[in-house]
């Protein structure tokens, strides 16, 4: 083992994110709550991660699920008390785990006392958030929301306009305003001083707007966002941010960057974020059309297809694209450091997206793992997909959301589409599907609640479920635990640099890279389609297995089956 490294507790975690609102209900009303975390908080340990983040329990009307906070200090009634939520620190800590916080400044909600008194003329905080005047036909410029729709809402009350990047429910905190910036600074505080192990900043890249806010560049069927991203003063936000909060913490700080490069990537870990989350790897399946273009495959194309061809259409991913995303941020962010997920609550489900969840379920859910477990990154696993929890189709009516709702509204009323036509979309694109209840046994609602959940539950939980995958030695969830057991024993997976073998012309569909580290070596092969694929040619094919998802493998066999993932032991 070597020692010669730069090492770190949250390089050497795997965290774990729960969505609270979909993991474990305990009280019978259909939402998950704390309580309910709690009552699983062995589950974290059995299968060996390090960190838990929980997404928002913060008091909230939810309108983005949580994202949209009224008041930053309280927990959110339906989730529990705040005795709860200091009942589940100590699970955790007791468990030699961490917590992290979701951090959400860039915006709050309408329903937040600051934005309610900045509403009101007289309330004294008119500058908290981005007001500007005008009258109500006219938006101050022309952008457009992250959802959709238009990022101005008119505000009859005050007679002028509030900027949201997001929906109109959550408004743009004024950065430029030091007061807001000191509220937020006083509020981490409070956290940290709770014991928190880190944050996890929700669209952080966002906070700082360009001077003037100009319009934004439009073409025919493109629109330039860069402009709400990495504005003038962010890393003066930063690095104030840092000073006057987490900076005597020993606290792993995650930035969500959207719009961010590596380059840009680097002033952030100056500024004191650890890791930056990017998009680049979720981008590679969408086509040339991104995620909710009408134009993407043109609609009659889709209304047309059948489901495999759908498939094709919604789901393509070329392993090229794929390296070239995570190379660029591996070789991009230089000696500083990534994280990788493969799902995330804003995404759909990893081995749908990724893998087969029909045929080739296991096998390429396990390949998935594989292919997270082993990249110079800490590993964010998303609930549910340590046991190959899928994508579903959704009645217009069961949508929760806010996104996709709203990107529906757009397609069926302004381009015309019949619903039907976009269900396929929603069923690869809405954050819905990472959303389903946490599928914990076969007894109704997947053993979620005993209520009614808030919102649909996949048909599929009597086949993939916790209690079954933890019976089966076999199953997504034991490969999982034991891959993250050998990654947490493993110097050359955590630390070793990488070199990117594969994908070419040669081995179609075939992925490969070595990480090395002093003397020590692994190489990883993953064959990432449903065909057979000869990989003999590949040096380093002919060393012992240290671990694999098919079993009775054999080093002397250089066919690897259908999804078959492979880590060799170079020496
Ligand atoms: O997401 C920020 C973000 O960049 C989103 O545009 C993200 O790309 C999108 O949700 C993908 O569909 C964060 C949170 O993770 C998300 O859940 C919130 O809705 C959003 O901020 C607003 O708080």
């Amino acid at each position: 083992m070597s020692t010669d490294v730069d090492r770190a507790w949250w390089k050497e975690a795997s965290v774990y994110q729960v969505y609270p609102r979909s993991f474990n209900d305990s009280d019978g009303d259909g939402l998950g709550d704390l309580q309910g975390i709690r009552n699983r908080a062995d589950y974290f340990d059995e299968l060996g991660v390090d960190v838990v983040w929980l997404c928002p329990v913060y008091d909230s009307p939810n309108a983005d699920m949580g994202y949209d906070i009224r008041d930053y200090r309280s927990i959110m009634d339906e989730m529990g008390t705040m005795a709860d939520w200091e009942g589940l620190l100590d699970d955790v800590h007791d468990r030699d785990m961490k917590l992290v916080m979701d951090l959400v400044v860039n915006h709050t909600s309408d329903e937040h006392a600051w934005f309610v008194e900045s509403r009101d003329p007289d309330g004294g905080k008119d500058d908290w958030y981005i007001w500007r005047d005008g009258g109500p036909d006219e938006p101050p410029n022309n952008w457009i929301s992250l959802f959709g729709g238009p990022a101005w809402t008119y505000d009859e009350r005050r007679e002028a306009w509030y900027l949201h990047l997001f929906d109109e429910k959550q408004p743009d905190l004024n950065w430029e305003n030091p007061d807001i910036r000191e509220a937020i600074y006083d509020m981490m505080t409070f956290w940290l001083e709770k014991g928190i192990d880190g944050f996890r900043m929700d669209a952080i890249s966002c906070i700082s707007k360009p001077h003037g806010l100009p319009d934004a560049d439009t073409g025919e069927d493109w629109f330039d966002m860069d402009l709400y991203f990495n504005g003038p003063r962010i890393h003066e936000f930063m690095q104030e941010m840092a000073a006057e909060t987490y900076e005597n913490y020993d606290v792993m700080l995650i930035g969500e960057t959207p719009g961010t490069d590596p380059e840009e990537a680097k002033q952030y870990y100056e500024d004191g974020v650890d890791v930056v989350v990017y998009f680049d790897h979720m981008d590679v399946t969408y086509g040339p059309g991104g995620k909710w273009s009408p134009d993407y495959v043109g609609m009659e194309t889709l209304a047309s297809a059948g489901d495999e061809e759908l498939d094709e259409m919604l789901n393509t991913m070329d392993l090229a694209d794929l390296q070239e995303a995570i190379r660029h941020w591996d070789e991009g962010v230089g000696d500083e450091w990534n994280c990788l997920y493969m799902g995330s609550h804003d995404q759909t489900r990893a081995v749908s997206r990724f893998g087969d969840d029909h045929e080739y379920h296991r096998e390429s859910a396990t390949l998935v793992a594989t292919f997270l477990l082993t990249q110079r990154a800490t590993p964010f696993l998303y609930q549910g997909d340590e046991i190959g929890m899928t994508n579903t189709d959704w009645d217009r009516d069961d949508i929760r959301d806010v996104e996709a709702r709203g990107q529906v509204d757009i397609l069926t009323d302004e381009h015309d589409v019949p619903y039907e036509t976009i269900a396929p979309f929603v069923r690869n694109r809405s954050r819905d599907n990472a959303r389903t209840p946490m599928q914990w046994d076969d007894s109704e609602n997947a053993g979620f609640t005993d209520g009614d959940p808030w919102i649909q539950v996949n048909d599929d939980y009597d086949r993939i479920n916790v209690e079954r995958a933890m019976a089966d030695p076999d199953s997504i969830f034991h490969y999982y635990r034991r891959l993250l057991d050998h990654r947490s024993e493993s110097d050359v997976l955590v630390y070793g640099d990488t070199a990117y073998v594969l994908p070419d012309d040669e081995y179609p569909n075939v992925w490969a890279h070595r990480r090395t580290l002093g003397e020590d070596s692994v190489l990883v092969v993953l064959n990432w389609q449903a065909e057979k694929r000869d990989v003999a040619g590949i040096d380093g094919v002919d060393s012992p297995v240290l671990f694999g998802n098919y079993d009775g493998q054999t080093t002397d066999e250089t066919t690897l089956r259908p999804y078959e993932a492979r880590v060799y032991d170079l020496g």
